[in-house]
């Protein structure tokens, strides 16, 4: 059977003719957010039982059939699960099938867990664990499908399975370009307007991005989540125990490792500034160091296995710098289109006076694409946040 938009009245029969339902009718609610698909949960009418179903839609969700993109994308998410289920089963949600004809996963219900942009705009804190989650989820992904932990032919055969030239083209477009041009997808707010021109005509940014966009088209380091923000991740607490879980990766594709890491730096960042905004900074300025430390200690401990091929450490320190630099300008690159490209953070969109933060996360987004050489580590970073004047 061909592919059909799913709507709430068919996800029963969905989920029961692929074995995923019995006989009872489940109550349905799309609880779709992101920008691209849409979701919906099944739950038992006792309450006792619950799956997600998230379907590709063939269009950008947020902007309708004027922009039409391939359900595709929802192999690709379906791939990267696979592969993250192998080194870092307890990152993930469950998923209990994918479905290719309809582009649908089957998925463990979260809404026991919070997006951790919700919490974190709620006013908390990251708390402990967070981070380092996330820093490991990208070690644990990146060194399980790169050379260095995946033999020659397979790798070769993931970046083949991998390539996802729509999902990217997004990316390349709408991160790493359309910012620094005259585009009708940019907005932004009046009180940026100096800033948003001034991008525009700025030859040594736009060189440093240009070289960004290229690193993203070519380096072909690693399995990617792809759009690793606060809000494809999910936190919580499950029998007591802290809970944290990386969903939505359907701009997967084989590329930087800092891509990953340096969205998730930008987000941190981003949040830095809204606390900052509203006195309630507490953990915030820690999460770049917390997540980047535990990254690279994973990477570290997982290294040996490879030393034959790679001969010693010499290679691994020299690789781990390639990839500190890198996120750094990744990072800036995600925060410059977060204000004046198509996709904005409620982070800053629903401050009471969002201009103040955003000029700060704008002008800490150039600094840190221009000087990503010589900062060095967290410290040289935080340095940068600290030097920004209330603008
Ligand atoms: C048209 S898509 C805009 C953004 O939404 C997704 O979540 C990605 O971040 C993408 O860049
Ligand atoms: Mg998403």
């Amino acid at each position: 059977m061909g592919y059909r938009i799913l709507e709430a009245e068919d996800i029963a029969g969905h989920l029961r003719e692929r074995g995923h339902w019995g006989t009872d009718d489940p109550v349905v609610r799309e609880v779709s957010d992101g920008n691209m698909n849409r979701v919906f949960l099944a739950t038992s009418t006792e309450g006792t039982r619950s799956l997600a179903v998230k379907q590709a839609l063939p269009w950008v969700r947020v902007a309708g059939p004027s922009w039409p993109m391939s359900p595709e994308r929802a192999d690709a998410e379906a791939r990267a699960y696979e592969q993250v289920a192998k080194v870092a089963p307890d990152k993930i949600p469950a998923v209990l099938g994918y479905d290719s004809d309809n582009y649908a996963l089957v998925m463990e219900d979260m809404s026991d867990l919070e997006v951790l942009r919700t919490v974190l705009n709620d006013g908390a804190a990251y708390g402990s664990g967070t981070s380092a989650r996330v820093g490991e989820f990208v070690a644990q992904l990146s060194f399980a499908t790169s050379d260095f932990g995946m033999p020659s032919a397979e790798r070769k055969a993931l970046v083949a399975a991998s390539v996802s030239p729509e999902l990217c083209k997004i990316t390349e477009d709408v991160v790493l370009s359309e910012p620094y041009i005259e585009h009708e997808h940019n907005h932004w707010h009046p009180g940026l307007d100096d800033l948003a021109a001034s991008f525009k005509t700025d030859a040594r940014l736009r060189t440093e991005v240009a070289d960004l966009r290229h690193v993203f088209m070519t380096s072909a380091q690693a399995l990617l989540h792809g759009d690793l923000h606060t809000g494809s991740i999910m936190v919580g607490a499950r029998e007591d125990a802290p809970v944290v879980r990386v969903f939505d990766p359907e701009f997967s594709f084989v590329g930087p490792i800092g891509f990953d890491l340096g969205l998730y730096w930008a987000n941190t960042l981003v949040s830095e500034e809204r606390a900052r905004a509203l006195g309630t900074l507490a953990d915030h300025g820690d999460q770049l160091r917390l997540s980047w430390e535990a990254f690279a200690t994973e990477f570290r401990r997982l290294w040996p296995s490879r030393v034959d091929t790679f001969f010693d450490d010499a290679y691994l320190d020299r690789f781990l710098r390639r990839v500190w630099t890198e996120s750094v300008g990744f990072a800036g690159a995600e925060l410059v289109r977060r204000i004046i490209g198509f996709a904005h953070l409620a982070d800053l969109t629903t401050l009471p006076d969002p201009v103040p933060a955003s000029r700060r996360a704008l002008l800490l987004g150039r600094e840190l694409i221009v000087r990503r050489a010589e900062l060095t580590g967290p410290d040289d970073v935080r340095a940068v946040v600290e030097a920004l004047t209330p603008t």
